[in-house]
């Protein structure tokens, strides 16, 4: 029989890799800082060590489960080498644990509380390095390192990138950036995926709390928040409730608890990007030209692509993003409407991710005056945010969002998720090319958490041939075949995080099974899409106001001018 016994439980084997996933399948949670099932096995944390009978003490992450074999995952020694290796961490780690922004969230905390550590036998580590608050979306902290080396392979892996090494050797080794440079210096991307994968406060979200509460509590401000897809999926999680969880209507209601004075939904301006970024690909394919359209709501891949592809900036869609679109509507149209000067409204969007911090303050965002969007809330400030206003979030009524520009259609919800944008677009672009109603509005084909996604979908006589990626290192090798000429695509969709927004870098941490956290974030906009009375662009009566009152119509001088931008490399 092939199955092995894990502290006493018999375990049937069905292609595990590693002992690690064998004790999931038993439910045991067998400690580790380095290990991710979506990165390659480092195996240098030793927190998962196991004692196998006539083999001894092994690594549960890199060693194979093999039939028969006798697992035991908390004998003496291991027990007793756990507890030592978490001191070894805590000597050499800060312990100011109160003030830390990993605070009741850290994986060396949990653990040291999970083992009971009261009392580290070694030195203290006294020399203190400069904490690297350069960039726009993260803090680094080596005084809080751990080594596991989970950011090198994050960013090498899953962005292609690899801003981190390590660098020094014995005590006073450490991972950072190549030379010595502060994040701002190197091609960083600020997505964020080093942070969600770090498992102490080495690398945080820079948090914008305080800079909302002030804009809040201020009585001369106008604070309008807009909320996007993916976090109203997440946030729950934060207080007890499942991933995938819809918990919309209460975030909308927390925040105006706390005191916004507008709550918009940024799927109503993601329609928007959907109807502009969809008008520009029907022109391109009507003339044959800049094919394949990219995407370009993902700030981290734009960014990238400025660096690396300057000859296909102009083949990315000069759609503005959601949260830029919603900044510039904010700014130019609710605060007229409201009869507020536009340097009294602050505008504040409440993201998944920490690049569209780095987004928001792009200059063309910008005018002398004031800035489109002003404060970027991650989901994780977000949940900080409620929780410093004292509110019982599962208590909460649920509220709809504000009107006129409150709600958003499916389509727009989609955009959360990777493929979801591409959907939009082909809901919309189906029934522009063909004149025909579109009767099943879902497509399957563009859907899942696979690598690189295909379609073909025909529209009337043309067929159009759409591609989605997401992680950079995906999109660079999709990329390299595209242009090699291996393959074509009309259409290409590019998100930087894995599982797209849902995955972005500001979530809650997703911990210990992130990617059954992905999968289920996923169903749940796929259901808010299902929920939604309207769920093609098209069909918004909010859109079609916005396009009477103010725009006329897409692509049109005014469209160009409030939501569409240009790139430089
Ligand atoms: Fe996203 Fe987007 S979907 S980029 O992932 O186009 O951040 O959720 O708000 O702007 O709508 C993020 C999410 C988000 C934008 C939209
Ligand atoms: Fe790499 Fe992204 Fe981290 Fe920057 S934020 S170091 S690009 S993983």
């Amino acid at each position: 029989k092939r199955a092995v016994i894990i502290d006493g439980q018999e375990v049937p084997l069905n292609g595990e890799k590693n002992i690690l996933e064998v004790a999931k399948k038993a439910n045991i949670d067998i400690p580790t800082f380095c290990y991710h099932s979506d990165l390659s096995v480092y195996g240098a944390c030793r927190m998962c060590i196991v004692e196998v009978e006539g083999r001894g003490i092994l690594p549960a992450c890199s060693t194979p489960p093999e039939p028969g074999m006798i697992i035991h995952t908390n004998s003496s020694r291991i027990l007793k080498a756990r507890k030592m290796n978490i001191e070894f961490y805590l000597a050499n780690h800060e312990r100011d644990c109160t003030t830390c922004e990993k605070n009741l969230n850290c994986r060396l905390q949990e653990m040291a509380s999970r083992m009971g550590i009261r009392e580290v036998r070694f030195g203290e580590r006294t020399e203190k390095v400069p904490r690297d608050v350069s960039s726009f979306s993260l803090v680094r902290n080596p005084n809080r390192c751990i080594l596991c080396g989970d950011c090198v392979r994050t960013c090498q892996e899953i962005e292609g990138i690899g801003v981190y090494d390590f660098s020094h050797r014995g005590s006073r080794a450490t991972v950072e950036p190549a030379f010595g440079k502060s994040l701002a210096e190197v091609e960083c991307v600020y997505c964020g995926q080093c942070a969600i994968r770090c498992p102490t406060a080495a690398l945080v979200v820079k948090s914008e709390v305080d800079a909302a509460w002030e804009a809040i509590l201020d009585p001369d401000k106008f604070v309008v928040a807009q909320i996007a897809p993916a976090v109203r999926v997440a946030i729950g999680e934060a207080f007890g409730l499942p991933p995938g969880e819809i918990t919309t209507g209460k975030i909308v209601t927390a925040l105006k608890k706390i005191g916004f004075d507008r709550v918009y939904d940024t799927s109503f301006s993601a329609d928007l990007t959907t109807i502009e970024e969809a008008e520009e690909f029907i022109k391109r394919l009507q003339k044959n030209e800049r094919l394949p359209q990219f995407t370009s709501c993902c700030p981290s891949w734009v960014l990238f692509a400025e660096r690396n592809y300057p000859f296909y900036l102009e083949h990315l869609s000069t759609a503005r993003s959601p949260q830029q679109m919603f900044g510039s509507v904010i700014k130019n149209f609710v605060a007229k409407q409201e009869g507020i000067a536009p340097e009294r409204t602050v505008s504040v969007s409440i993201m998944p991710c920490t690049s569209k911090k780095f987004e928001a303050r792009r200059p063309e965002f910008k005018n002398q005056k004031y800035a489109d969007v002003d404060i970027v809330l991650t989901a994780q400030e977000t949940i900080q945010l409620i929780r410093s206003a004292n509110i019982d979030f599962n208590e909460l009524e649920p509220q709809p969002f504000d009107v006129p520009l409150g709600a958003g259609t499916g389509a727009g919800v989609l955009f959360g998720v990777t493929g979801g944008v591409t959907e939009a677009v082909l809901r919309y672009a189906y029934e522009r090319l063909t004149g025909e109603e579109l009767k099943k509005v879902e497509f399957e084909q563009v859907r899942g958490l696979g690598a690189v996604r295909v379609a073909e979908v025909e529209f009337g006589t043309r067929k159009v041939k759409v591609a989605i990626v997401h992680g950079l290192a995906n999109a660079q090798r999709l990329i390299q075949e595209i242009r090699a000429g291996k393959r074509y695509y009309d259409f290409v969709e590019v998100m930087n995080c894995p599982g797209g927004c849902i995955g972005g870098g500001g979530m809650p941490l997703g911990y210990p099974d992130y990617p059954e956290v992905l999968r289920k974030r996923a169903q749940g906009l796929y259901h808010a899409d299902r929920l939604s009375p309207v769920r093609k662009p098209q069909d918004s009566p909010t859109i079609k106001l916005l396009y009477e009152r103010w725009l006329k119509e897409p692509n049109s001088e005014i469209a160009e001018r409030f939501l569409h931008t240009r790139f430089s490399s």
